[in-house]
């Protein structure tokens, strides 16, 4: 079983179904390891033990998940939609960020705006490549420019958390832009 397959499980758990494996989680999102390595070899069909759980922390590819100082507690870092407090930074977002979806969303998106979904923050990336990725998980990508200065300066507040994901409630459509993608010329 791959390193891979085994965080996407400790995202799930973490994030959305802690009681999968019979653990809960402390109001910051907290689990403990003891019981969440517990908790995953007797009902999950991947084995783990503290060596791989330290190895899955210290070399995740979007670094999503932290200990406390002493390693006998874990969370995810962002993306839960577990209602915990995760202690986020507020911080002041660069003028533009960009989020990336799927095609199929658009038409609710420019209605209605970004809203959470089943987690609790809209999820916002720094660079254009990153939204791209993020939307070609939900079928065609299309990726909107979001005026995060704009609506810092208008009252919104942002989180940044520590594996440096932008977080906010929600964002209007009027702060959003979709970026039209630059076609092939056409030659006759
Ligand atoms: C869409 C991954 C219709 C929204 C990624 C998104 C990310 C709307 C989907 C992180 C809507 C929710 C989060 C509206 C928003 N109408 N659709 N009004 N507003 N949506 O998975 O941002 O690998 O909950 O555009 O890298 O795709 O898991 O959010 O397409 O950082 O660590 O509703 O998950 O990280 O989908 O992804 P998601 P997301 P991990």
């Amino acid at each position: 079983m791959s390193l891979e397959s085994i965080s996407k499980f400790m995202s799930l758990v973490l994030r959305h179904h802690p009681e999968k494996i019979g653990i809960s989680l402390d109001e910051h999102g907290w689990a403990n390891v003891e019981e969440m390595i517990e908790g995953i070899n007797q009902n999950s069909k991947h084995m783990v033990n503290k060596d791989i759980v330290e190895l899955i922390v210290r070399t995740d590819s979007k670094q999503r998940y932290s200990f406390n100082d002493d390693k006998t507690l874990i969370r995810a870092n962002q993306g839960h939609s577990v209602h915990v407090d995760v202690e986020l930074e507020e911080k002041t977002p660069p003028d533009i960020l960009w989020h990336g979806t799927g095609k199929r969303f658009v038409d609710s998106i420019d209605h209605n705006g970004l809203v959470p979904k089943s987690r609790l923050y809209v999820h916002l990336s720094p660079d254009v490549e990153t939204a791209e990725k993020v939307g070609k998980r939900h079928g065609i990508p299309v990726v909107y420019k979001v005026y995060s200065g704009k609506m810092k300066e208008d009252g919104y507040v942002f989180y940044q958390s520590v594996n440096k994901v932008w977080l906010v409630k929600e964002v209007p459509a009027k702060y959003l832009e979709k970026v039209e993608k630059q076609d092939e010329p056409v030659s006759d």
